[in-house]
């Protein structure tokens, strides 16, 4: 009972902060075919150039990209797909395949 009240104050703070940034959500890609250290700048880049991105971090050793973006100008799909278009399918984390 006690663990379940911690786990609804804790969803009621994560949606308090959504509401303060509204708009500005953050997305978690695996990106594929990054094999040598000059990848994840390619990747970072790419996601970057999209309209409505805010921020890209891409981390070599764990293949994946967490992206800030405003959700009224641009959506993870088209994320995903300028990483893809730059030779590095990405997907979201936890949507399976
Ligand atoms: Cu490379």
């Amino acid at each position: 009972m006690k663990k379940m009240l911690t786990a609804l104050s804790l969803l009621a703070s994560v949606m308090t902060a959504q509401a303060a940034f509204a708009g500005e959500q953050t997305i978690t890609f695996t990106i594929e075919n990054m094999t040598c250290a000059s990848c994840p700048y390619t990747v970072k880049q790419s996601m970057a150039a999209v309209p409505g991105v805010v921020g890209v971090d891409v981390s070599f050793g764990a293949k994946t990209a967490t992206v800030s973006f405003d959700d009224a100008k641009t959506s993870p799909d088209a994320i995903a797909a300028a990483s893809t278009n730059a030779g590095y399918p990405a997907k979201p984390v936890g949507q399976g395949s």
